[in-house]
This record gives structure tokens, C-alpha cells and sequence, in this order.
């Protein structure tokens, strides 16, 4: 079927139906942005990630002018952490981890206040929540079901962090036959060298996990 609309990315140019194209928004949650929270408190430079508020906040309103779908992930557990696996709970063996008092309530808690997407990007009211123990936003949870229910089969994706959750979902959207362009100006990781590289890893070999753009290049796509 001939597509209507052409996404400029590399390694080419990705035709694509807006009717069949949602924006997915992986994990913009307090406790990864915001000064104070629990990603800071590890030690990490929290404005890598801020500079991708400002373009996705963008992409997201040419995405809402455009009808597309849009969904948002965060990444969480039950408060009694029964969906948490013990080695998730364990590495690192941090002294404050997953499920204890942080600086914004329970760290990686369901309901808490850093578990919460940051206020510049907060979901509407018609915008599917997809709430992951996981990394990958396919990994046990309802995503999939979502999309084939919508008819989507191209995802252009945002979030946090860029090494982690983006690219454990977007190489499970490639293995289950989604076109995922990547923005680069709206993910971000607190590793400038796993930023690059995770970008590169994604467009390399003919696109083997998908495509990559940007939030200029993706508003004039929706156009
Ligand atoms: C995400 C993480 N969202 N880095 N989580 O990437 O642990």
C-alpha cells in the first residue's frame, strides 16, 4: 500500500500513514528529570535529560493537532512490589533502591510522586497510560494489544533513557514488525557516549532496529 506522508530520517526517507502512526512517550517521569528525585540522587546529571522536555513538548502538539495516537509509558511496580523480580530489586545493591523512601515518595512506586510524568508532558484524558514493570513497554503489559486494536504499525518514539528504556522498546516493536523512528532531540540518557552510540546502533546496518529523526523533521512530517 502506498503511503501518504514521508518521514525524512536516516538511514532514508520512512513513508508513513498518520492514521496508522502513533507517538509513544517512554518514561518521562519525575524521578528520571527533575532535580531532587531519585536519578539525581544516584548521582546523575539530570539536565542531559531536561534538554528533551522542550522538543518533545513540541512533537507532542504537532502529534495532538495531527489525531495521531499518542501513549505514554512509566516505568513502576505495585506498592507491595509483587511484579518487581527480586534481582531488579537487589542490583546494584544500592542502599536506597526500588520500593524504599526516596526523595519524591517510594522510588519506581506506582501512585507516587515521582513515579508521575513531569507536568510539561502530561497525558490527556484520551491518551492510553501504560504502566511497566519492565524496561521494554512490551514486556507484560497491554501496549501490543493497543496498537493492533488502533491499526498502528509505525511508532515514533521519545523518552528516557535512551540506552535503556527506549532501546529495549524499540527492539521489541522491531522484533514484533513496528517502524520505530527514533527523535534524537527527544531522548536522552545521563551518559552523553551511550547517547551517540545508541543512536547509531539504531540506524546501522539499514536501519536494523528502525530509523532515526528528529523533533524538526518529525513536525514537518506530520506537517
Ligand atoms: C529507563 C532506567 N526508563 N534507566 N529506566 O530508562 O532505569
Amino acid at each position: 500500500m502506498t503511503k501518504s506522508h514521508i518521514f525524512e530520517a536516516e538511514p532514508y526517507p520512512l513513508p508513513f500513514e498518520p492514521a496508522a502512526t502513533a507517538l509513544l512517550i517512554i518514561d518521562m517521569q519525575r524521578d528520571f528529570l527533575e532535580p531532587g528525585g531519585f536519578g539525581e540522587m544516584l548521582g546523575n546529571d539530570v539536565s542531559l535529560l531536561r534538554t528533551t522536555i522542550e522538543p518533545c513538548t513540541r512533537i507532542l502538539k504537532a502529534a495532538r493537532d495531527s489525531g495521531l495516537t499518542v501513549i505514554h509509558t512509566r516505568e513502576g511496580h505495585r506498592p507491595d512490589l509483587t511484579d518487581a523480580p527480586p534481582s531488579k530489586l537487589s542490583r546494584g545493591g544500592l542502599e536506597v533502591g526500588i520500593g524504599d523512601a526516596g526523595p519524591m515518595g517510594r522510588i519506581l512506586v506506582r501512585g507516587e510522586p515521582g513515579h508521575d510524568i513531569i507536568p510539561e508532558l502530561a497525558p490527556g484524558d484520551d491518551e492510553p497510560v501504560i504502566d511497566k514493570p519492565g524496561k521494554g513497554a512490551f514486556y507484560e503489559t497491554d501496549l501490543d494489544l493497543i496498537l493492533k486494536n488502533r491499526g498502528i504499525s509505525t511508532l515514533i518514539v521519545c523518552g528516557v533513557t535512551t540506552e535503556v528504556c527506549v532501546h529495549t522498546t524499540v527492539r521489541q516493536a522491531n522484533d514484533r514488525g513496528y517502524e520505530c523512528v527514533v527523535l534524537a532531540d527527544c531522548v536522552g540518557s545521563y551518559f552523553p557516549e551511550f547517547q551517540r552510540v545508541g543512536l547509531e546502533m539504531i540506524k546501522a546496518q539499514g536501519g536494523i532496529f528502525g530509523w532515526v529523526s528528529d523533533s524538526a523533521r518529525a513536525v514537518q512530517a506530520l506537517g
